[in-house]
């Protein structure tokens, strides 16, 4: 067994972390020979419920969980930590405009990167999870100079998860034989689920287009993507809370693959500050399909894109950008 890492989960006493520690803990993250200090960040009145969960993960009575550090304190939460999931966020109120969330975040999210900055390890890997999840890594990572920006996603892996499920029930397939799904830009409204380049595993060894597979470029172009694009939104009116269990299933695969890397072929959406690809606005964090090894990611280049996702592409840029600029407008930069 190798030493404990030191992972930090913030928004710890909050609902998709309740469900994210135990996978953390158990293993699905780092594997299966990793042992883990975990440190829960969440705000001084939360203190109470964090000792719930802290009480609960040690009934858990998991082998790899070496130690837990509850705190209100970003100091103790990211003293050397090589793995950040930022959760917590200040939730949307009634009442609130976008503007007005957006500056309660950008405020969490700058002095949290300040923290990190200071106190993490200098290659800490961040997955930036409480939304607006894009324009909150953005931030971040402006104000941790010290860490490389490439350390520094947003999370869509949920949209991308999502969007795989509707293939895989259209196709009637496990959920396992779908590959390749793309979701690009921000995960909003405006994101773009994109099927045209993935892959369908129908015998062992073959693979065939999803378009080829549904052979329904219409359904494609229309039910799929409002479907994804909407799932938040079918989740709160069903359950009357948002998603949380297939939130944190979708942050601990994020960040699985980050470290362990893609296979062969295969590649995932990750929020990543962009460089321009596809006729992106560059330094925008914008979701791309990327490949992983060495915990390194790149994105996927030169895949043919027609008019109708570029559309999708520019109205998600757009969107992106007029974050960015309210966001900098908060801060004053
Ligand atoms: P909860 O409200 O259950 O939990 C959030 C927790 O964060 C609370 O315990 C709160 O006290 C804590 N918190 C607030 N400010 C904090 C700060 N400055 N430092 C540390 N902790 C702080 O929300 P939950 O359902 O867990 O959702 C968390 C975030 O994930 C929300 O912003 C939500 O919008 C976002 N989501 C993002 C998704 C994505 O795909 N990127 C999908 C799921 C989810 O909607």
């Amino acid at each position: 067994m190798s030493e404990p890492i030191r992972v930090v989960v913030t928004g710890a006493a909050g609902q998709i972390a309740y469900s994210l520690l135990y996978m953390i803990a158990k293993g699905d993250v780092f594997g299966p020979n990793q042992p883990l200090i975990l440190h829960l960040l969440d705000i001084p009145p939360m203190m109470g419920v964090l000792e719930g969960v802290v009480m609960e993960l040690d009934d858990c009575a998991l082998p790899l969980l070496r130690q837990v550090v509850p705190t209100a304190d970003p100091i103790v939460a990211f003293k050397d930590v090589v793995a950040a999931f930022l959760v917590g966020a200040m939730p949307r109120k009634q009442g609130m405009e976008r503007k007005d969330l957006l500056a309660a975040n950008v405020k969490i999210f700058k002095e949290q990167g300040e923290a990190l900055d200071k106190y993490a390890n200098k290659d800490v890997k961040v997955l930036v999870v409480g939304n607006p999840a894009n324009t909150n890594a953005l931030i971040c990572s402006q104000f941790a100079p010290s860490i490389p920006k490439e350390n520094f996603t947003a999370m869509t892996r949920l949209d991308q998860n999502r969007a795989q499920a509707q293939i895989a029930g259209k196709l009637n397939l496990p959920v396992a034989n779908i590959s390749n799904i793309i979701i690009w830009g921000n995960h909003s409204s405006t994101q773009f689920p994109d099927a045209s380049h993935g892959k369908v595993r129908v015998n062992e060894g073959k693979d065939l287009s999803v378009r080829e597979a549904i052979s329904d470029d219409a359904w494609l172009r229309s039910v799929f993507v409002e479907t994804v694009q909407k799932r938040g939104a079918s989740v709160i009116n069903a359950r009357k809370m948002s998603s949380a269990m297939s939130a944190a299933k979708a942050a601990s695969d994020h960040m699985r693959d980050w470290f362990n890397g893609t296979s062969s072929g295969k590649f995932v959406s990750m929020g990543v500050v962009s460089d321009g690809s596809y006729g992106t606005p560059k330094d925008v964090v914008f979701s791309f399909p990327v490949t992983i090894s060495n915990k390194k990611w790149e994105i996927v280049k030169d895949l043919p894109t027609d008019d109708f996702a570029k559309k999708m592409l520019e109205t998600t840029g757009k969107e992106l950008e007029e974050e960015r600029a309210e966001a900098l407008t908060i801060i004053g930069a």
